[in-house]
C-alpha cells in the first residue's frame, strides 16, 4: 500500500547558498572547538553555569511525579458531566492545577490522619496489583475512547482522590457556618423534649451494657474490640462448590467485568450505554459487592475493590445522601467487609461515615431527617416532601449498633435507639405503622397508607432483627414484631381467586387495596427467621404460603420475572390471580423473593425453594443479561419479545440478589449460619452478639 512501507520521520534544515555543506564528523568537531575558543572567559563561565543549572532542573523534573493521564481524564469527564464543552488548552491546564490542588489537600489530610494501622490484611489474597490488566475507558473532553489496556495498579495509583470536591467544596465552604473540618468529628446534640422517659424503656434493658456514652471526639481513645482471627480456618468454606453456585459466580463476574470497565468507582453501571450513574458518589456497587466477592472466593476482585476503598474512596463527598440507603449499603457493606476480612481499612472508613451521618439525627423529635450532606453535615427532609419514610428511619439501627459494638462508643447506638424508643411510643393500628413520619414533630402522617411494601417494609424486618442482634435480649423489639404480625394477619392478608394465593395488601385511607409490591416478598424470609428463633409456628405456615405467591409473581409472567407491583384478583369469575398495570411491569433485579427462598431452604431444607430459585436465575440470565457485559433492569416483564432494557444495574443486584442465589445453592453448613449471623436489609452479614456486644461465637 502506498506510503505504508519504509515510513520514517524526517527533519529538514537550511544551508546558506555560499556555504559548501560538509558534514564530516572531523569538521563538525573542529568548528565547535573553534567557536568555543573564540568565547571570552566570562562568556565561557556563564555558559558553564547555565549548563549546570539546566542539568539540575532536568534531574529535578524527572524525579517529580507528573500528572498522569487518568488525572486529566477524570477531571475532563467531570466537566462533561456538568455540561462543559470540549476543553481548550487553558482549560486543560486549569484542570491539571485543580488536580494538583486536590492532591495537595489530600496529602494534608492524610498527614493529619496519620499512618493507617492494619491489624491484619485480608487473608489469602493475591496482592499483586500489577498482575491485573484491565481495559479502562479513557475520557477526553467527555468522549469515551474504549479499550486502553492498563495495569490496574498503575491506573489506581494515578487517580486522585476527592475529585468532585474541588468546586462544590469551595461553594459549600462559603455557605455553611457549621461546615466540618476534614478530621473534625460531629457531636450529636439532641434536644431533650421530655421524652427521656420513653428512652428508658429501651435503655432500661441495657443496664448491664458496659459501654460508656461518648462523643466521637473521644472515640479514638477506645481500642476497637479484639477480634478472633479465624479467617484461615474459615477460608475453605468460601467459593463455589457446585455447578449452580459456579453459574451464579459467573453471573457475578459478568456483571463485575462491565462495571469495572465502564463505571469503576462510580455508583452504578449503565450496561447498555456503557457508562455510569452517580447517586451518592460513594462507589455504591464496589461497597455493596465487597462481602459477596469475599463469600464467592473472588480474591483478586476483592483485593482490587479493597485497594480502591483504601486509596481512592472519598468517604466525605460534598453530596446530599439518603441516610437509609447510605447506611444499609455503604456503612453496612464496610462493616461486614471488616467483619469477614479483619481489614481495618473498612473500619476506618466506616467510622468516618458513621460520624458524617450523625447530624441527620439533630432534630427535636430524635427522628432523623431523610437526607444529610456528608461533608457539611446539613440535614433536611427529602426534596419531594416534608416527611421521612418510616422504613428509612427504622432501618439504620443494626448498622449503627454494630458500629458502636466495634468501636465501644455508644454514640451511634444511642442515636438509633432513641428513634426506636420514640416509634415504640407512637400509636399504631394493630401494630402497623403508616408510611410517613415528620422529623420535626415526630408524628406519623395522618391517614398515610399501611403496607408491608415501599416505605414501611424493613421497619418490620428490623424489629425482628434487632431482637436477634443482641441474642434476643431486648424484648421490646420482639413484642413490637409480634404485634405487627398480628396486624398483618388480621388486616392485610387475603386470598386471591381463582387459585387461592395468599397475599398481603394495603390499607389506603382505611380501605383495603389488593396491591402487593415485590418488596413485600422479604416477609416470608423474615417470618421463617422468626419461626426459626422460637416464634409461633403459624409464622412458618404464612411464610410458605407467601413464598409460593411470590414465586407465582414470577411464574405467571411470560418472562418468568416478577413485576415491581402486582394486583391480586378478589372478584369471582376472573381467570388470572395476578394483574399487572403497565406502569408496574418493570423488574429492577430485586432480591426479596430469592432472599426468602434462602431463609426457607435453610430452615426447612425443602428442595422446592432451590428449584424455584434456579428457574428465576435462568430467567434473569435470559432476559436481563447484556451479552457484552452486565445485567439491566427491564421495563416490561409481560413482553418476552421486547422487555425493554432500562439501562441500569442496581448495586443490590450484586450485593443482594446474586449473594442470596449463591447462599441458596450452598450446601456448606458453616457458611454464614443463621444462628451466628444476621443479614442486614442489604444482605450484609453481621455477627450476632450478646447484650454486652460480645460476639456469640
Ligand atoms: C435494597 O436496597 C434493600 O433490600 C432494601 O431494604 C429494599 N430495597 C432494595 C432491594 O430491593
Amino acid at each position: 500500500m502506498y506510503g505504508s512501507q519504509n515510513q520514517r520521520d524526517f527533519i529538514s534544515f537550511t544551508v546558506a547558498e555560499d556555504e559548501k555543506y560538509d558534514n564530516q564528523k572531523v569538521r563538525r568537531r573542529q568548528s565547535c572547538w573553534r567557536a568555543w575558543k573564540q568565547l571570552s572567559r566570562l562568556q565561557r563561565a556563564i555558559f558553564n553555569i547555565m549548563l549546570m543549572l539546566t542539568a539540575v532542573c532536568v534531574v529535578y523534573l524527572l524525579m517529580m511525579p507528573g500528572p498522569g493521564p487518568s488525572e486529566l481524564d477524570i477531571d475532563l469527564s467531570r466537566n462533561n458531566r456538568i455540561g462543559g464543552d470540549a476543553l481548550n488548552l487553558d482549560d486543560r491546564m486549569q484542570a491539571l492545577n485543580v488536580v494538583d490542588d486536590i492532591n495537595g489537600q489530600v496529602e494534608d489530610m492524610n498527614q493529619k490522619e496519620g499512618p493507617k494501622r492494619h491489624k491484619k490484611g485480608p487473608p489469602k489474597l493475591n496482592r499483586d496489583r500489577g498482575a491485573l490488566a484491565v481495559s479502562l475507558p479513557v475520557h477526553v473532553s467527555g468522549v469515551e475512547i474504549p479499550g486502553r489496556q492498563q495495569h490496574v495498579g498503575d491506573v489506581l495509583d494515578k487517580v486522585p482522590l476527592r475529585i468532585f470536591e474541588s468546586r462544590e467544596g469551595a461553594a459549600a465552604g462559603a455557605l455553611e457556618d457549621n461546615r466540618m473540618g476534614e478530621d473534625e468529628e460531629p457531636v450529636l446534640h439532641v434536644p431533650d423534649d421530655g421524652a427521656a422517659n420513653r428512652d428508658e424503656e429501651v435503655k432500661g434493658q441495657q443496664e448491664s451494657d458496659p459501654h460508656r456514652d461518648g462523643d466521637p471526639d473521644e472515640e479514638s481513645n477506645n481500642e476497637p474490640e479484639e477480634r478472633k482471627d479465624d479467617s484461615e480456618s474459615q477460608s475453605s468454606i468460601y467459593g463455589p462448590k457446585n455447578e449452580k453456585q459456579e453459574a451464579v459466580v459467573a453471573a457475578f463476574q459478568h456483571a463485575w467485568k462491565a462495571y469495572r470497565a465502564h463505571a469503576w468507582g462510580h455508583d452504578e453501571l449503565k450496561p447498555i450505554s456503557k457508562t455510569y450513574n452517580e447517586w451518592f458518589h460513594l462507589g455504591l456497587t464496589i461497597i455493596d459487592s465487597l462481602d459477596t466477592m469475599y463469600i464467592m472466593g473472588l480474591d483478586k476482585e476483592f483485593e482490587e475493590a479493597r485497594n480502591w476503598v483504601e486509596n481512592e474512596m472519598n468517604i466525605k463527598p460534598n453530596v446530599d445522601v439518603n441516610l437509609f440507603e447510605t447506611t444499609i449499603r455503604v456503612l453496612g457493606g464496610l462493616l461486614s467487609a471488616y467483619h469477614l476480612s479483619n481489614d481495618e481499612v473498612f473500619l476506618d472508613k466506616a467510622k468516618i461515615l458513621g460520624n458524617s451521618l450523625l447530624p441527620a439525627f439533630n432534630t427535636k423529635s430524635k427522628v432523623p431527617h431523610a437526607d444529610v450532606n456528608l461533608k457539611t453535615g446539613k440535614a433536611h427532609a427529602p426534596r419531594w416532601g416534608p416527611d421521612s419514610s418510616v422504613s428509612e428511619v427504622s432501618t439504620i439501627q443494626i448498622e449503627f449498633r454494630e458500629l458502636s459494638f466495634i468501636t465501644k462508643n455508644n454514640i451511634y447506638k444511642d442515636a438509633v435507639d432513641r428513634v426506636m424508643s420514640h416509634l415504640h411510643g407512637l400509636k399504631k393500628v394493630d401494630g402497623l405503622v403508616p408510611i410517613f413520619i415528620n422529623a420535626n414533630t415526630g408524628q406519623f402522617r395522618q391517614r398515610a397508607t399501611l403496607t408491608l411494601g415501599a416505605r414501611a417494609d424493613s421497619y418490620y424486618e428490623y424489629l425482628l432483627k434487632q431482637w436477634l442482634q443482641t441474642g434476643k435480649s431486648e424484648q421490646i423489639f420482639k413484642e413490637d414484631f409480634e404485634a405487627a404480625m398480628t396486624g398483618v394477619k388480621n388486616r392485610l392478608t387475603r386470598h386471591s381467586g381463582p387459585n387461592n394465593l395468599v397475599f398481603v395488601g394495603e390499607l389506603v385511607n382505611e380501605a383495603f387495596s389488593p396491591k402487593m409490591d415485590h418488596l413485600v416478598c422479604f416477609l416470608p424470609g423474615t417470618l421463617a427467621l422468626g419461626y426459626h428463633n422460637g416464634l409461633d409456628e403459624s409464622y412458618l405456615e404464612l411464610a410458605r404460603s407467601l413464598a409460593h405467591t411470590c414465586y407465582q409473581m414470577y411464574a405467571q409472567m411470560p418472562t418468568f420475572l416478577s413485576p415491581e407491583i402486582a394486583h391480586f384478583n378478589m372478584l369471582p369469575g376472573t381467570k388470572d390471580d395476578i394483574q399487572v398495570k403497565p406502569a408496574d411491569a418493570h423488574n429492577l433485579l430485586r432480591p426479596e423473593t430469592i432472599e426468602s427462598f434462602f431463609y426457607l431452604y435453610r430452615i426447612t431444607k425443602d428442595q422446592v425453594y432451590r428449584d424455584w430459585g434456579w428457574q428465576i436465575f435462568q430467567a434473569f440470565e435470559r432476559y436481563t443479561k447484556i451479552p457484552e457485559g452486565g445485567y439491566s433492569s427491564i421495563s416490561n416483564v409481560k413482553n418476552p419479545d421486547k422487555p425493554s432494557f432500562r439501562d441500569k444495574m442496581e448495586s443490590f443486584f450484586l450485593g443482594e440478589t446474586l449473594k442470596y442465589f449463591f447462599l441458596l445453592f450452598s450446601d456448606e453448613p458453616d457458611l454464614l449460619p443463621l444462628d451466628k449471623y444476621l443479614f442486614n436489609t442489604e444482605a450484609h452479614p453481621f455477627p450476632i452478639r450478646t447484650i454486652n456486644g460480645a460476639i456469640k461465637h
